[in-house]
């Protein structure tokens, strides 16, 4: 078990500690500059959403998307980095306030559409065939405002609909239950494989999981993660960390729950996770007390964990572990993981 990981992140993982209940606490770092710390951090790619990478896109038209998306490929060639996927923002947008491919309006699930593609068109110029698709709004408050079941037909029809638009891409769905829902349509890593079952290219529909996600969900996230890995579909991941069903808390990688988090990096690395270009992805958030000075700790703190917990893995008594499950002794079995975790 020697595999090493690639890890990537967003540029909204540096960010000025704004929050539901307080405005921004420290400056806005300028892109550039985030690009030199992600790489002096030891990130190989970024994770991208559309207007991450071309401001203004609904403004846009196709050249000048063209244009703008081609400057930030150079920009992020000069700096070392692989965009490792676009992921078309369908949650700010006043038209995607009753849910973007699912909204009860025809003309705002044109709009979905529209955005969905200039995605994909951003994608093609950065030389990324994955588009992540986090249905943030695709849910309900009030349980018959929408039928799930019309909903489910409007998400497997969408997503066909970029099938078909580019027979190169690969759609990643990122599962949430909750929040800014409260039920959302395609809670579970469960859910989100049996959409991509559902669509007209099951080959090209995988997905990414959260850790966050999977806990807010009641799961685990290391059982989470080896579900699609045993369908061949865990093609990127969010480690990060949270603290019970709260808000989405995105607490550095192993933060709150250690064992939880040596047990990802465990499924991840005997499935030999990242063998086919996948890259470890971390997405945390910087608590709001930081300076601006210390505001990528996060960053550093969660991409030392995962790696001192391959270590981990690594120096895991294989012969030990397998003794314990041929004699059924679990409860050695437990001590011997602890054990090993505080040595
Ligand atoms: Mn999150």
């Amino acid at each position: 078990m020697t595999a090493t990981f690639r890890y990537s992140v967003g540029p909204w993982n540096i960010h000025t500690g704004a929050d539901t209940f307080g405005p921004p606490v420290r400056a806005e770092v300028p892109f550039a500059r985030k690009l030199e710390l992600m790489k002096e951090i030891g990130f190989d790619a970024i994770q991208l959403h559309d207007d991450d990478a071309v401001p203004d896109l609904n403004e846009c038209d196709s050249r000048s998307l063209r244009t703008k998306a081609k400057e930030l490929k150079r920009q992020l060639d000069d700096a070392g980095l692989v965009p490792e996927f676009v992921a078309p923002r369908l949650w700010e947008d006043a038209r995607t306030r009753d849910g973007a491919y699912t909204a009860n309006l025809k003309q705002l699930r044109d709009y979905a559409d529209e955005r969905s593609k200039k995605a994909i068109e951003v994608a093609n110029e950065l030389g990324t065939n994955n588009i992540v698709l986090w249905l943030a709004r695709e849910g309900n408050f009030v349980p018959e405002n929408k039928s799930t079941t019309r909903s489910l037909h409007y998400l497997t029809e969408a997503i066909n609909r970029m099938l078909e638009a580019d027979k190169q891409i690969r759609i990643m769905i990122e599962p949430k239950p909750n929040e800014p829902v409260d039920k959302s349509f395609v809670p579970t890593v469960g859910h989100a494989l049996a959409l991509g079952y559902a669509t007209a290219d099951p080959s090209r529909v995988g997905v990414l999981i959260e850790s966050a996600h999977s806990l807010l969900a009641g799961l685990d996230p290391a059982d989470d993660m080896a579900f699609a890995l045993a369908h061949r579909k865990l093609w990127g991941v969010h480690l990060n960390d949270q603290n019970g069903l709260k808000f989405d808390q995105d607490r550095p990688f192993g933060s709150v729950n250690l064992r939880q988090a040596f047990n990802q990096v465990r499924v991840l690395m005997e499935s030999g996770y990242g063998s086919g270009g996948e890259y470890v992805g971390l997405d945390v958030k910087a608590l709001r007390t930081q300076s601006d000075e210390k505001a990528c700790k996060h960053l550093a703190n969660s991409l030392f964990v995962a790696e001192r917990l391959a270590d981990k893995v690594r120096s895991l008594n294989a012969a030990e572990v397998a003794a314990r499950q041929e004699d059924g002794d679990y409860e050695e079995l437990d001590r011997y993981i602890i054990d090993h975790l505080l040595g």
